[in-house]
């Protein structure tokens, strides 16, 4: 079976570890987003796909849930010793190896997608990781602070103010202009199923989607489309994820989450077992619903979560 899963970091890299767990022989796909990508120190940091390559491949720092296992920062504190920032963004000797070689591949020519494929190849994630897009997408966003409106990085507002002001906008930059990755469509157009997993639905879902030409592709595969809602019991399970929903307008609930997402695009949806509530709401929008636990809290719980989410795709095939 093919499956393929649009993927940002966190949420959806444990989804994925379910999910493999679940179907070990299904052939998988992951559309990366790349919109939290970060040029720092020269350097180009992709926070999602590496979350995805460390969580599948070994080497993720569990608890964070980003940044490798057993990390230092010496480089990290030698730059501040120059005064060099930013040092909010927790840059380790470990992870800054990932971003030398990829910024050198760049530098030599090769596409993020060559470079992605290059950087597997060490870490065997058992998934075909592939960014959205070989060209430059980053997520920046509006906020006003201190009564002046301005438009900052997407790390700075969720890694440096804790997305601790309201977004006025999120702002995929460079999404109108990128094509999807070599790979990308064919992934797509032979896919057996489509997985959304419980990822942000605004900056890493939203941000895939926004590529031109993959919710086309998406609609129009023909296969069920099957996603997982981030949000448990009107709040994100961990996250600031309500902050950008709120941004782009739409509430902070399951149900509003599906909707957004729109019957169009979407199959079927799980919720968790508390909106059970909802469900009928979600049905009448014409996506089909099931209430299951959707806490990611280990493995085995996760991979119940996928195999749920596969059942419901073959129920609205
Ligand atoms: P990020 O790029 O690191 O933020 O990760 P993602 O975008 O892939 O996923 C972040 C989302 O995962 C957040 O909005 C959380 O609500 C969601 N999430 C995290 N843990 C869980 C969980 O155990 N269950 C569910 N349903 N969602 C979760
Ligand atoms: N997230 C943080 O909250 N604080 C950090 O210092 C931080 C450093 C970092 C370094 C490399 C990397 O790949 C990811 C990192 N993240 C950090 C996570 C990153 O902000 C993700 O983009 C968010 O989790 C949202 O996707
Ligand atoms: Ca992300």
């Amino acid at each position: 079976m093919r499956i393929v899963v649009l993927a940002g970091g966190i949420g959806g890299a444990r989804f994925l570890r379910g999910l493999l767990q679940a179907a070990p022989e299904a052939d998988v796909t992951v559309i990366g987003n790349t919109g939290d990508d970060i040029h720092l120190f020269g350097l180009k940091v992709c926070p999602d796909l590496d979350t995805v390559m460390y969580t599948l491949g070994g080497g993720i720092n569990e608890e964070q849930g980003w940044g490798r296992t057993d990390e230092t920062f010496q480089v990290k504190s030698e730059l501040a010793a120059y005064g060099v920032g930013p040092e909010w963004f927790g840059l380790g000797d470990r992870d800054f190896a990932t971003h030398i070689v990829r910024t050198q591949m760049i530098a030599a020519g090769y596409p993020l997608s060559a470079v992605t494929e290059a950087l597997c190849a060490r870490w065997n994630p058992g998934v075909r990781l592939l960014p959205m897009t070989d060209d430059r997408v980053e997520t920046h966003v509006a906020v006003e602070i201190d009564g002046e409106k301005k438009v900052i990085h997407f790390q700075e507002y969720w890694v440096k103010l804790r997305a601790s002001v309201p977004a006025e906008a999120v702002v995929p930059v460079g999404a109108d202009q990128a094509k999807p990755a070599p790979g990308v469509l064919e992934a797509i157009a032979s896919a057996d199923v489509i997985l959304f997993p419980p990822s942000n639905p605004v900056v890493s879902v939203g941000t895939i989607l926004a590529v031109p030409g993959i919710r086309e592709a998406i609609a129009d595969a023909g296969v069920p489309v099957v996603g997982l809602s981030p949000i448990i019991g009107d709040a994100p399970v961990r996250g600031m994820a309500d902050k950008v929903l709120a941004a782009v307008g739409v509430e902070a609930t399951a149900a509003a989450v599906a909707s957004h997402y729109g019957s169009g695009l979407l199959d079927g949806w799980l919720v968790d077992t508390v909106d059970a509530g909802t469900v009928g709401e979600i049905e009448a929008a014409g996506i089909r619903c099931r209430a299951v636990p959707l806490l990611m809290t280990d493995t085995d719980t996760t991979a119940e979560m996928a195999r749920q989410a596969l059942a419901l795709a073959e129920e609205v095939r």
